[in-house]
């Protein structure tokens, strides 16, 4: 089902392989007037809007937006033991790594008495958005939330669909991996409209606009997000997953198959796609691709997510192809499956998983990075969720006479350039007297 794209013996560039491997279309024009259009709604008439757009997307009338405390108190009660315990593990993990990254702040001296301090700064209210479709995913609750509260932000809200089957209550395993992080403003509401009432506030909910939010969701979250992103801080988009594989002949096919079908399970859209110059992998891989796809619960997803265009075995002439390759696709995630891995060569990924003991699922879970990174090319300028997305560099500048009275000509030189002499005045003034 993982069609073979030979592309060894020419000359190929960038595009030609991006062009092999197309993703699947971007955003259209309407999609984005739509979410626009919910966004706008809920800034006019906030939880009366909110509460259409339940009963008219998720099938929920008459349900409570604002979670209450009992709900969550439940909700952590019933929790399985063995899923508490797992979270608590990724909990573990994933706040000791986005501690220890969370950057210390810099004194330089530029010239004697002229110090420039950088600070970084936690925004003040963060609002986590955690997807409720297709899956739910109490993972994403830690990889939002932890790095949030190692950054030091004030107020972490959480929102997430109200579900149909849960009586128009966010999934109790999302409320209960919230209680457990301490997070008790909890939202039920999905889509572009949750965006839209973190933006613009609630009055109804009292809920307080946001300053930054983050987290993954389908093309109307993500184009909310951009409806919204002149009024706070979001994180990088966070579209259907992708895993790109390089490999070499030392590789083993049955974990790569294993490995690009572990994360096609996601979603018809996710792109799984090997790299290689071993015309011998890529045959074992393909068979291996095969065998697994359709033992796999998700076989009908799998089949589709690995038939599209997005999805191949690309055929190049050597590792150097290969990186170039990816670098120019910047995948999501890429895994190196090579006798002398050099992830420093790859420079466009959200994140790299090095070697054979290395799979995407568990970054998805357990290593202790974040699982919330760019996708659809956007790795080339944009970075996976980490406690840097909830914090500013900030500068502090203290200059004492002396070191003022060093640049005082040539400030009242650029001032004079620019025609702004009350640029200049403002610091001769100091010396006048
Ligand atoms: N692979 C997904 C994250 C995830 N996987 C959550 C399982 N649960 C996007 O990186
Ligand atoms: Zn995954």
């Amino acid at each position: 089902m993982l069609r073979t794209i030979d592309l060894r013996g020419r000359a190929v560039e960038p595009d030609d392989l991006l062009a092999a491997v197309p993703r699947a279309a971007a955003a259209r024009d309407e999609a984005l007037a739509t979410a626009a259009a919910i966004v706008a709604d809920v800034a006019a008439r906030g939880a009366d809007a909110l509460r259409e757009q339940a009963s008219r997307f998720d099938g929920v009338d008459g349900h409570e937006i604002r979670v209450p405390a009992a709900h969550l108190d439940e909700a952590l009660a019933s929790l399985d033991a063995g899923v508490r315990a797992a979270l608590e593990k990724a909990i573990d993990r994933v706040r000791h790594a986005s501690a220890a990254q969370v950057p210390a702040p810099i004194v330089t001296e530029v010239a004697p008495g002229a110090r420039i301090e950088q600070r970084w700064r936690p925004v003040r209210r963060v609002g986590v958005y955690v997807p409720g479709g297709k899956a739910v995913y109490p993972s994403s609750v830690v990889m939002n939330v932890v790095p949030a509260q190692v950054a030091g932000v004030a107020e972490v809200a959480l929102s997430s669909p109200p579900q149909r089957d849960h009586g128009g209550r966010v999934h109790p395993v999302i409320l209960a991996a919230a209680k457990l992080l301490g997070v008790t403003e909890v939202y039920a509401m999905g889509g572009a409209g949750a965006i839209g009432a973190y933006a613009h506030g609630v009055g109804e909910l009292a809920l307080a606009p946001v300053d930054v939010i983050s987290g993954p969701g389908n093309n109307f979250v993500a184009l909310a997000k951009r409806v919204v992103a002149g009024m706070v801080g979001t994180d990088s988009e966070a579209g259907a997953t992708e895993i790109l594989v390089v490999a070499d002949e030392s590789a083993d096919a049955d974990l790569v198959a294993a490995d690009l079908v572990s994360q096609a399970e996601h979603d018809e859209q996710a792109a799984a796609v090997l790299v290689t110059a071993s015309e011998q992998l890529a045959r074992a891989v393909g068979a291996a691709v095969e065998v697994r796809a359709r033992a796999t619960l998700h076989a009908d997803r799998v089949a589709i997510s690995l038939a599209g265009p997005q999805s191949a075995i690309v055929l190049v002439d050597d590792i150097e192809t290969a990186t170039a390759f990816s670098n120019a696709y910047a995948p999501e995630h890429l895994e190196l499956h090579v006798s002398d891995p050099r992830p420093d060569d790859f420079v466009n990924a959200g994140a790299v998983f090095v070697g054979p003991w290395t799979p995407v699922s568990l970054g998805d879970y357990l290593a202790g990075s974040n699982h919330v990174l760019p996708t659809g090319g956007q790795a080339r300028y944009a970075a996976g969720l980490s406690a840097s997305t909830f914090l500013r560099p900030q500068q502090v500048i203290t200059y004492d006479r002396d070191a003022l009275a060093a640049v005082r000509d040539e400030i009242v030189t650029l001032s004079s350039a620019e025609v702004l002499p009350a640029h200049g005045e403002a610091v001769t003034a100091r010396f006048d007297a």
